[in-house]
């Protein structure tokens, strides 16, 4: 399926449905991801570095919530480390299905596992690097620390969880941010009635989360050296170690 540009919310609606990762996102889900994210590609193309440094050979890379791969390919063609693979998990078989098609065409040897998964029902072992892009936004937040304390038990020590996120912030810090974050779609070609149809159909579907609530639980699932290491606008992206 060749990719197309995000026009979903383009036309009024007459009801707003909860945003679903089905088809139709997948087929334009790259375009909506670089326009809808700011710094979004930047974070991604980071990814070698923390590569470099956290991960060690005999050992897992996790992609929770790995979408169409693009974390998942930039692992794989940075990882030197022998007899080191890549678990892909995402619970979209549409999602899945496309991600497939880029794995198998992609040239790199580094072993890719792809499942079509609830991420919170995932076994998670010998792991040196969990990436958790944009995903924990949407897992319900009763299930969050519980999932978080799964990967810590998973890490080897020294590994490291990569958690990106849209965060909240309190007034006037979020009215500041959310503007920047609009003028940032609008640049992008995105009109006064996508950003406000998409904006309904996200509502209590992402529930994010403040810097202070990432932190706190963080700590509760066990990780004592928490690093911020990214942040434009409103999305930041944490080092969490082992
Ligand atoms: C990227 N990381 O391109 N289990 C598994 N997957 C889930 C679950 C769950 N419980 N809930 C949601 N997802 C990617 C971007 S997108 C973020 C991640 C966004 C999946 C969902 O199907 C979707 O593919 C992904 O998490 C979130 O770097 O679109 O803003």
């Amino acid at each position: 399926m060749t990719q197309s540009s995000d026009q979903i919310y383009s036309q009024p609606l007459e009801a707003i449905t909860g945003f679903v990762f089905d088809q139709n996102v997948v087929r334009v889900f790259r375009d909506m991801i670089s326009r809808s994210v700011p710094g979004y590609a930047t974070l991604v193309s980071m990814l070698p570095v923390l590569v470099q440094e956290y991960v060690r050979d005999n050992s897992r890379c996790y992609d929770l919530g790995c979408s169409l791969g693009a974390a998942t390919l930039v692992l794989r063609h940075s990882i030197t480390q022998t007899n080191t693979g890549i678990v892909a998990v995402d619970n979209s078989p549409a999602m899945i299905a496309q991600c497939k098609q880029y794995i198998d065409q992609d040239k790199s040897r580094v072993p890719v596992e792809l499942h079509c998964a609830d991420i919170c029902q995932l076994d998670i072992s010998n792991a040196s690097m969990v990436v958790m892009n944009f995903t924990l936004q949407f897992i319900s937040p009763g299930k969050r620390l519980e999932l978080l304390q799964k990967i810590y038990a998973g890490l080897n020590p020294g590994g490291v969880l990569v958690l990106s996120e849209k965060l909240l912030f309190a007034e006037p810090q979020q009215t500041r941010l959310t503007q920047l974050h609009h003028t940032f779609k609008k640049l992008n070609g995105y009109s006064e009635l996508e950003i406000s149809q998409k904006r309904s159909a996200l509502e209590n579907v992402l529930i994010a989360d403040t810097l202070e609530q990432h932190q706190l639980r963080l700590q509760q699932a066990g990780f004592r050296n928490i690093l911020p290491w990214f942040q434009c606008f409103n999305f930041s992206s944490l080092l969490a170690v082992k």
